[in-house]
């Protein structure tokens, strides 16, 4: 390949952005740290069946969910592999009931690393795309003692955020808020190499990633903007439209921000106390973060998801994201309703 067309690496990257003054030293290492976990995550995964980590690990999360045996961990690659850099203060994760301290052994340092480590692992056993999702805070400026309250913070105060889909190949999306940008694992040389830079979302789409099983559940916004959907160009929007669901959030997001589309996980009357299923902090923010830089949309119906102030750090939020004009048109539903109701 002409050495001037040659993918740069993300290590060039992250020194690029640092000397333009988008990151800091401390925070080029905690990606690269993620980056070179996610690797080894890649090659569990990668591995299947023959390398005996399929199947439940027989232990449940405070989700209620069982966990994966690669659940697990990916959860203790990502803990062990951030815990001797003295980049974070701290570590939470959809595996963990409360938040992690980086051990006295090692110094401490002012980011916050939140990530859900196997997201979509039901899709495992089947072979379906999964991924790790990951959002960076700074750790409050004077803090002694780390107390969860220290990660309750809106998405607007993300540093970085960033997801690794671990699909036919293995990619890495990133923002450090200017612009996302995709990365390819080259397994040779055992790097990332810069493969889009500044990805866009298209205004508008004609594909919605939705689990249509949920339907008969839904409110009257999600009724009305779904049955347009499907009523195609006979209908009121006069176009018709695809469907997609990989339930693997990491795995509709990539194919969003790759070609359009909007991703809508709903609250619905199956269970009214819940605002959702997906979780605020590390998937819900990272990937509002993603897709807007990437020129997209994000809220939970009524709000922008990145100016949501979180109470908990399980905090669950209703999700539509993705292509702009999607959003904006699916919310103005939801708004209208509220106002009438
Ligand atoms: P359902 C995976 O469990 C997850 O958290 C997301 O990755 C995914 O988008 C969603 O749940 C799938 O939910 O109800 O279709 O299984």
């Amino acid at each position: 390949m002409n050495p001037a067309k040659k993918p740069i690496a993300l290590t060039r990257f992250l020194i690029e952005e640092q000397r333009a003054g988008h990151i800091n030293a401390d925070l080029r290492l905690l990606i690269e740290v993620v980056a070179r976990a996610c690797k080894a995550i890649s090659h569990a995964v990668n591995k299947g069946a023959l390398g005996g980590v399929l199947g439940d690990a027989g232990t449940g999360n405070v989700q209620g969910e069982a966990q994966k045996k690669l659940d697990v961990l990916s959860n203790e690659i990502l803990l062990e592999a951030n815990e001797w850099g003295g980049h974070l203060a701290g570590c939470a994760s959809e595996e963990m009931d409360d938040f992690s301290e980086i051990p006295n052994a090692f110094p401490k340092g002012k980011y916050l690393l939140l990530f859900d480590p196997l997201d979509g692992s039901s899709n495992i056993d089947v072979n379906i795309s999964v991924g790790t999702i990951f959002s960076v805070l700074r750790c409050p400026e004077g803090v002694e003692k780390l107390e969860t309250k220290h990660f309750l913070q809106s998405g607007a105060q993300q540093v970085a955020a960033g997801y690794t889909v671990y699909g036919p190949s293995t990619m890495l999306v990133l923002t450090v808020g200017h612009g996302t940008h995709a990365f390819t694992l080259d397994r040779e040389l055992g790097s990332f190499l810069l493969t889009q830079r500044d990805m866009q979302i298209p205004a508008d789409t004609k594909e919605f990633a939705i689990n249509m099983s949920n339907q008969r559940h839904w409110y009257p916004p999600m009724q009305h903007y779904i049955d347009e959907l499907l009523a195609g160009k006979e209908g009121a929007r006069g176009k018709d439209f695809n469907m997609r669901w990989v339930a693997s959030m990491v795995g509709d997001v990539h194919r969003i921000l790759t070609r359009g589309g909007i991703f809508i996980y709903p609250r619905d009357k199956k269970d009214p106390d819940k605002p959702g299923k997906l979780r605020l902090l590390y998937e819900a923010n990272p990937m509002s973060f993603i897709v807007e830089q990437a020129g997209g949309a994000s809220t939970d119906g009524l709000t922008r998801i990145m100016e949501i102030e979180p109470s908990k750090l399980h905090q669950r939020v209703a999700v539509f994201l993705g292509s702009k004009n999607e959003v904006e048109r699916v919310t103005q539903y939801h708004a209208d309703a509220a106002k009438s109701s």
